[in-house]
């Protein structure tokens, strides 16, 4: 039998699918990540529950949904003595330590507990010289945040002894909004890297919420996210592709950071002699628009911004160089990692270990069905609006509840809830909502049945629209 695993868990925000060269990306390199996949899996088709920071790490830890970790918005902290994969290695005697972007509150309650040591960044965490906020106090980092944050998870790695085994949390801050490189990759990403084919969607056949979405690369993006004045005189059409350029241009560069240090942790685990005992996985907290559709960020149950980056590599259990094309989700990870280490999940969590599915003891899929929902109602940022729905190996039913939406000029006349449906097999790029396509009705009609009752077993209840009297007694006159 092999000895009980060490644990390397990484997970970069924002970090999505086609700016990693193991997934075939057509624009970046990132050798270092790769070889997880080569020595490992990669999973095809691995998707969040929440596209949003705050709540997808909640379920890292917890393997559970939003409705139960309670973690379902950006202001929502977590309670963080519920039971997590952490607090069950800690009990199993693993040593454990977290570096980096935490995010979900600060404060006794919501502070990372189970772990040996802790160091965390004040909410989003800055790209120089980030304030850390460890269980000994306040620490004043010097340096650029990627590189800073390995060199304090490695300081720990190397003053863990090796009789023990361990566990080791890198949550890195890149590659999110603003974008900021490290200087030694300025001259990386000068020729333009491919624009998209859905860059220009005009979003004609989506329901009302995509079209109040404010995250479009031509109109949303900042001074401060853009860095550089535009050449003059471009049209419309010229500006969104200039952005764009200038986005994935430092986007990508903060993503050859992260492998750089990828490739720093694997060296550590190696001079330990550790690589073949120690199970690395990489992933994000969720997916990211790189101009599909138009749009930066995430949110959206759509592909780009629901499906994650998952590969992992544990050589003395896990055959090399598999891909896996089912269904997989972040939630499954809690227990998958529990499992490595022989080490039974708490009742509550609503995951599957993906062990059997990558040593080689089962074929079957993972989940026939997955459910999602997206909490945040229109926030002041980006304005999309909540939504959860049902996605299977085909098919996508996505259903926004629209409530408290007033429709333009007319008082308080709410937007009524609307669907949308897509067919990933003929439209992998969700161009066309084929919910109101007679040819699918019966379709339709299993899959609001499969979601309903997909969503009474994780717990979770449908949303109830108030009756305009009800509403009118919360809100009060207009
Ligand atoms: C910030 C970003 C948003 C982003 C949220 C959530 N704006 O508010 O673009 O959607 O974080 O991101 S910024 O101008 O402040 O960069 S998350 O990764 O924490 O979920």
């Amino acid at each position: 039998m092999s000895k009980r695993p060490n644990i390397l868990l990484v997970i970069s925000d924002d970090h999505a699918v086609p700016a990693l060269s193991c997934y075939g990306s057509d624009r970046i390199e990132t050798p270092n990540l790769d070889r997880i996949a080569e020595t490992g899996v990669r999973f095809d088709r691995a998707l969040v529950t929440n596209s949003l920071c705050t709540p997808s790490r909640a379920t890292y830890l917890t393997g559970t949904y939003s409705h139960i970790n309670k973690v379902t918005t950006l202001d929502t902290p977590i309670d963080a003595s519920q039971p997590t994969f952490i607090s069950s290695l800690k009990e199993a005697g693993y040593k454990t330590a977290f570096f980096g972007k935490w995010h979900m509150g600060h404060g006794e309650k919501h502070d990372p507990q189970g772990f040996d040591y802790w160091e965390v960044f004040y909410d989003q965490g800055t790209y120089w010289n980030p304030v850390m906020r460890t269980m000994n106090g306040d620490v004043q980092v010097e340096g650029y945040v990627t590189d800073k944050l390995t060199d304090r998870a490695l300081e720990w790695l190397e003053a863990t002894p090796s009789d023990e085994p361990w566990c080791l949390l890198v949550w890195n801050k890149a590659p999110h909004r603003p974008w900021i490189p490290h200087p030694r990759h300025e001259n990386e990403f000068l020729d333009p890297v491919p624009v998209p084919p859905t860059f220009d969607d005009d979003l004609s056949t989506r329901a009302t919420p995509a079209h109040h979405a404010a995250m479009k690369v031509a109109d949303d993006l900042a001074d401060v996210d853009l860095k550089l004045d535009p050449p003059e005189d471009l049209s419309y059409e010229e500006m969104g592709r200039w952005k764009y350029q200038r986005y994935q241009q430092d986007y990508l560069r903060c993503i050859l950071a992260i492998d750089e240090n990828i490739g720093r942790l694997q060296e550590g685990v190696a001079s330990r002699g550790e690589t073949d005992d120690t199970l690395i996985i990489y992933g994000a907290d969720h997916g990211f628009f790189l101009g599909e559709h138009g749009w930066f960020d995430k949110r959206f149950m759509y592909e780009p911004s629901m499906r994650i980056p998952l590969i992992m590599s544990y050589p003395n259990v896990i055959p090399a160089g598999q891909e896996v094309r089912c269904m997989v989700s972040n939630l499954d990870v809690a227990q998958t990692i529990l499992d490595a280490a022989g080490v039974p999940a708490p009742e509550r969590m609503q995951g599957v270990s993906l062990m059997p599915r990558v040593s080689g003891l089962s074929d079957e899929d993972v989940h026939s069905a997955l459910y999602y929902r997206f909490y945040e109602h229109d926030d002041h940022m980006h304005h999309v609006w909540a939504h959860y729905g049902i996605r299977t190996d085909r098919y996508k039913l996505i259903y926004y509840y629209a409530d408290g939406m007033d429709l333009p000029n007319t008082g308080n006349v709410t937007y009524p809830p609307e669907w949308e449906l897509f067919d990933l097999e003929v439209d992998p790029e969700e161009l066309n909502n084929v919910y109101f396509d007679g040819q699918y009705r019966q379709i339709r009609e299993q899959l609001k049945e499969r979601l309903a009752q997909l969503q009474k077993e994780v717990g979770d209840e449908p949303y109830v629209r108030p009756t305009p009297a009800e509403r009118a007694a919360k809100i009060g006159p207009r």
